[in-house]
């Protein structure tokens, strides 16, 4: 169904949302329709509504005119749903098993209508709770290459990429992530947020020149390299997962930004959930993050070589450097990001999790070592074996 212009927008409430659904004709007529407002996520309004006796559900998005994870204080443009649900729609366009649904969608609601995954789970809580998810990574490789090739100038006409690209300008959702991922938790800045007890570990963070090189040339990246249509917030709690599917949700920070980021964010938080576990179930996690790497590479070097519209695509070398350049940005790009979920504004439960406040408080100080190494020694690091070995090097130290 197409946009529509027509409504005023107002958050909405259960009751509301089942009317909405009822008016859409997403249901039967005269259907036992339940709702609930499940959003745990950091700004938007979810709501499930399930006919009772067909056993069928969808669910409606709506963002909400502010950051629900820090209230009415700070603002938050509304423009975001478009974004969510054009990205999902262009994402579908080239890996649809990897994405709900979009039944339906109003930018003057800010809502998006889609397809109920909760057949399946959020991946974070799953790997918490111990769970491996054996396709995660062939699933998340697959899609990050396909939606990554095709959207870039390698892929697409690379003038229909350009107004493409105009259509996913998301200034505010990328400040978001300039500040929140590259900034903030390199500064002084009040909207950090960490236990007293790591003071010192953050303080040193905040006085480390060549670190704060480091980050000023991964935000550059991430200001100024438009490649491809990325997702721009893929962690674990933006993947919906179970033993066989996968998929990926929540694309509202979505803009043309650095092929690396995505790939770096999901390492990250892979990192991440292996800190929090005891070395001998570390090991799926390395395997997802080799494994990823090895189907984006293989998927994307296949494209490249079957689809590719760039007159200089057979020059040898190119791809090897676009590939080479990848590796490293994503790997700087998971290294900000393992810093900011430690003691930026937004934390994991992975983390923050951990009862025993010494583990905890342990995991934290790894997580910020390992993030610092994986920014500096990005250049030198050539294969996610070496980062395996630089993490136990981190965990060990
Ligand atoms: C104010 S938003 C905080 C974080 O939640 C989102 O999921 C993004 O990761 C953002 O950085
Ligand atoms: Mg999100």
């Amino acid at each position: 169904m197409s946009i529509s212009h027509s409504s005023v927008y107002e958050p909405l409430t259960e009751q509301g949302a089942i009317s909405l659904a009822v008016r859409l004709g997403l249901f039967r007529e005269g259907a036992p329709l339940v709702c609930r407002e499940i959003g745990d996520g950091n700004l938007n309004l979810v709501f499930r509504i399930v006919d009772k006796e067909a056993k069928k559900g969808i669910i409606i998005k709506q963002a909400l005119p502010y950051a629900k994870v820090v209230g009415e204080s700070w603002p938050l443009t509304l423009k975001r749903a478009v974004i969510e649900s054009n990205a999902l729609r262009t994402f579908a366009g080239y890996a649809p098993q990897y994405v709900p649904k979009v039944y339906y969608s109003d930018e003057s609601l800010a809502i998006t209508v889609m397809e109920d995954l909760s057949r399946l789970q959020i991946a974070r809580k799953g790997l918490i709770e111990g769970k491996t998810y054996p396709l995660l990574s062939q699933h998340i490789g697959e899609f990050i290459a396909k939606t990554l090739f095709y959207t870039s100038d390698f892929g697409m006409n690379q003038q229909e990429k350009k107004q493409l690209a105009q259509s996913f300008v998301n200034p505010e959702l990328c400040k978001i992530t300039e500040d929140l991922v590259f900034t903030d938790p390199f500064f002084n800045h009040e909207t950090n947020n960490f236990e007293e007890e790591l003071r010192d570990d953050v303080e040193s963070l905040w006085n480390d020149d060549k670190l704060h090189l480091e980050v000023a040339k991964l935000k550059r990246k991430f200001l100024t390299e438009g490649d491809a249509l990325i997702h721009g917030d893929l962690h674990t709690g933006s993947i919906f997962a179970s033993d066989k599917e996968t998929k990926i949700i929540d694309p509202e920070f979505a803009f043309y930004g650095p092929f690396g980021f995505d790939i770096g964010q999901f390492f990250a938080n892979l990192l991440l959930n292996a800190l929090s576990r005891p070395e001998s179930q570390q090991e799926p996690l390395f395997a997802h993050i080799d494994n990823t790497w090895k189907v984006f590479t293989t998927v994307f070097s296949e494209l490249w070589h079957t689809h590719n519209v760039e007159p200089y695509a057979k020059t040898k070398g190119l791809l090897e450097e676009v590939l080479h350049h990848t590796f490293v940005d994503a790997i700087g790009f998971a290294g900000c990001e393992v810093i900011r979920r430690t003691i930026g504004l937004a934390h994991v439960a992975d983390l923050d999790g951990i009862e025993n406040k010494e583990e905890r408080l342990q995991a934290k100080r790894h997580a910020l070592r390992l993030g610092r190494s994986l920014i500096l020694r990005r250049e030198t690091l050539s294969s996610i074996k070496e980062i395996r070995s630089l993490f136990a090097q981190t965990v060990l130290a």
